[in-house]
């Protein structure tokens, strides 16, 4: 039987609208694949924590119907972290700018991925801080233009997916917000991976990165993320002349192997108590 089309206002906070982000965001598409993709798992959504920092993303939480918090900004993972630890069998899912999960939260970024602590963090990378007004972010692309590189970013950009893979987490996937569908399919194998798993979704912020670099419109900014993606499995087929430039996108990482950070402490704690009986 088919499944009952999506009840997006069930899972929102109707009565918070309207938002407050920019008409033409790409962070609305995400939002939606995120909700579909609650949806898709049948999680009640009193078992749900939804946390976030700061930033224009980090706001996404405000306008849902369930266990919210907003945070600090970078922090998110850690309160996140400390509700697994409390309550280990709920839901806890994080929504990050890339400047609050890689600039100011990227310690809290790499060690989440090195603990493999069962929470899904949702990375909504438009290339910059939005919401202060446009500062390039370790995602802003080698050369382009921010309030704070007016004259071209002279830093590389992270690649999140191997920072991710290199920190340990256990889950990986990349999608753009060109492909609605697809961010639902990563994030729901997100939601269902037991472990630490990073979903970065490139996205459009046309108002601070692309008013800057000749895509103040939102259509031609998500025209231009849909220029430079490949899914990995049309990427087997081309040749690396073809590949140069582009972003790969798809599940790029999973691991099953690993522990999982809160059944370790678990059976320690339970170790513990064992040895003290005695
Ligand atoms: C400790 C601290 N430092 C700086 C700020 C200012 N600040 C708020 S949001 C933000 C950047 C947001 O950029 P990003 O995380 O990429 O999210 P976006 O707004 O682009 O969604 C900054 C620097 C803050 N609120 N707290």
């Amino acid at each position: 039987m088919a499944k009952a089309p999506v009840d997006y206002l069930y899972y929102m906070r109707a009565e918070k609208l309207p938002h407050m982000w920019c008409p033409g965001c790409g962070v609305g598409v995400l939002v939606k694949a995120i909700i579909a993709a609650i949806d898709d798992m049948g999680w009640d959504k009193n078992d749900i924590a939804f946390v976030s920092g700061i930033g224009c993303t980090s706001r996404a939480p405000g306008y849902m119907d369930m266990n919210t918090l907003h945070t600090t900004h970078g922090r998110a993972l850690t309160f996140a972290t400390g509700i697994k630890m409390a309550q280990p069998t709920k839901h806890v899912i994080v929504i990050s700018g890339d400047g609050d999960a890689t600039a100011i939260g990227g310690n809290h970024f790499i060690h989440a991925c090195r603990r493999n602590i069962d929470i899904t963090l949702i990375v909504n990378n438009n290339n910059i801080y939005g919401m202060t007004g446009g500062q390039f972010s370790p995602t802003t692309p080698y050369g382009a233009r921010a309030a704070t590189t007016p004259y071209g970013n002279i830093d590389p950009a992270f690649d999140l997916v191997e920072l991710a893979k290199g920190a340990g987490a256990t889950y990986v996937a990349r999608g753009s917000v060109d492909n609605g569908r697809m961010l639902q399919k990563f994030v729901r194998g997100g939601l269902n991976h037991h472990g630490f798993s990073v979903i970065e979704a490139l996205t459009n912020c046309h108002t601070q990165f692309g008013r800057r670099n000749k895509m103040a419109d939102p259509i031609k900014m998500i025209e231009w993320i849909s220029s430079r993606v490949v899914s990995n499995t049309k990427a087997k087929k081309m040749t690396p002349e073809e590949l140069k430039g582009k972003i790969l996108t798809g599940v790029m990482h999973t691991d099953t192997e690993r522990p999982e950070y809160c059944d370790e402490y678990a059976h320690l704690v339970e170790w513990v108590q064992s040895k003290k009986a005695k």
